[in-house]
């Protein structure tokens, strides 16, 4: 257990026991779910204060509570570096998390029963992005585009003639499973000429943002949503990013629109994160992850897995795992008896169903926090490989111990000398 948990092992055994399970988890295994990574020490820390304790609806300097002067600080803290992080007009940092930031940003700019396009879940888009079974499917009406089914890549004359044809009012990019870089001046050109609004869903891709390795969409949606615990490496939580003239009415629609007491430790840990993805590190952390995804992606094809798109520009990958006899479910199973933990993905038009799948998606932030490099990513694919081309007990057992003992070379959480402090 990180050490100064100490008062929860005493005060409650059962929950501290949980955490302590959890963290020998994360510590012993190879953690390599695409939108998971490892918070600093200062992020975590920051969380498990008393700023829990305070109720704070509205914004700094309006707020419908007494008590919020030390309250106001932390949150414009953490607004003032979004902004600068981000070079956005406005920033709210109230968001609970991606999907509420969605939806907050949804209803700012598009009312109920409006038309909204967005990618489509099955070729990589997000839940919250208009699907049948979200809210967000029902209120409004949501066409969708995909990517070409040879080249996996979504293409642009595809989006404009769907757009042509439904005349959305919104348009939304960015995904949970697309691992090239979006064509954002593209994708406004096209909001303009059907004079929809441009959100950009940059969840996944937020940290490369910040760490300048992958393009911002900052410059041309009028607003962009994001998660901070992805390859932003903050605590969970959403966040939202807008032009100036919209920053009432994302402000509105977060609070009193969709949310109620913002959580004011989270946004105390966001700040934190944000002053840490502004630093020279996070630079050098964040090409770091993309020269290990690209690794990992080559090795991964090396040993004939097909990689949808044919590779990756950012820190997620998604495999056709369907070369090695197993579906998608099959080898998230096998890979997570041997330590690794992966998400099962449909890949675009797959013929299994969602709960099968026959893919899984992969991702190297975490990895990178840990201090791997790309020796490490070959390793991981040939244990993947191993693992998935003959999973008998025997080859599980022997990835099993290679696995804990990669992890051990870079350890998590440690009082001194931990990779993540
Ligand atoms: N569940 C997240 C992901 O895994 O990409 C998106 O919300």
């Amino acid at each position: 257990m990180l050490e100064h948990n100490a008062s929860l092992r005493a005060a409650d055994p059962t929950v501290a026991r949980l955490v302590d399970l959890e963290l020998t988890r994360q510590r012993e295994g190879l953690e390599l779910i695409a939108s998971e990574n490892f918070a600093s020490r200062a992020v975590i820390d920051a969380m498990g204060t008393p700023l829990t304790n305070k109720y704070s609806e509205g914004y700094p300097g309006k707020r419908y509570y007494g008590g919020n002067e030390i309250v106001d600080q932390v949150e414009q803290l953490a607004i003032d570096r979004a902004k600068s992080l981000f070079g956005a007009d406005h920033a709210n940092v109230q968001p609970h998390a991606g999907a509420q930031a969605n939806f907050a940003a949804f209803m700012a700019v598009l009312p109920p029963s409006g038309t909204l396009l967005a990618m489509s879940l099955p070729h990589g888009g997000h839940l919250s992005h208009g699907h049948g079974v979200n809210h967000s499917g029902m209120i409004w009406r949501a066409v969708h585009y995909g990517v070409n089914p040879d080249s996996g890549l979504i293409e642009m004359d595809e989006v404009r003639a769907i757009a042509l044809k439904a005349r959305p009012k919104l348009i939304v990019c960015g995904g949970s499973a697309y691992s090239r870089i979006i064509d954002f001046p593209a994708f406004r050109a096209i909001a303009d000429e059907v004079e929809a609004a441009l959100l950009v869903d940059m969840a996944h891709f937020a940290g490369l943002v910040a760490g300048g390795v992958h393009p911002s969409p900052v410059p041309h949606a009028q607003v962009v949503t994001s998660t901070t615990h992805k390859t932003l490496r903050g605590p969970r939580g959403g966040l939202i990013l807008c032009q100036g003239s919209l920053a009432k009415a994302i402000d509105k629609s977060v609070f009193p629109g969709t949310q109620g007491g913002p959580l004011e430790h989270v946004i105390a840990a966001k700040a934190v994160a944000f002053a840490e993805a502004a630093r020279p590190e996070f630079k050098d952390y964040a090409r770091r992850v993309v020269v290990n995804a690209q690794r990992l992606a080559a090795a991964l094809t090396e040993r004939g897995f097909r990689i949808i798109s044919g590779g990756t520009d950012t820190h997620v990958m998604l495999v056709d795992v369907r070369g090695k006899q197993v579906t998608g479910k099959q080898a998230e199973e096998l890979l997570g008896r041997a330590g690794m933990t992966v998400n099962r993905n449909t890949i675009p038009n797959d013929p299994a169903s969602p709960f099968v799948t026959s893919g899984i998606r992969l991702g190297t932030s975490a990895l990178t926090t840990r201090g791997m490099g790309e020796a490490e990513m070959t390793a991981v694919a040939d244990l993947i490989d191993r693992v998935l081309s003959a999973p008998t007990d025997d080859t599980i057992a022997a990835a099993r111990a290679e696995v804990h003992a990669l992890a051990a070379g870079f350890p998590l959480y440690q009082p001194a000398g931990g990779r993540v402090r």
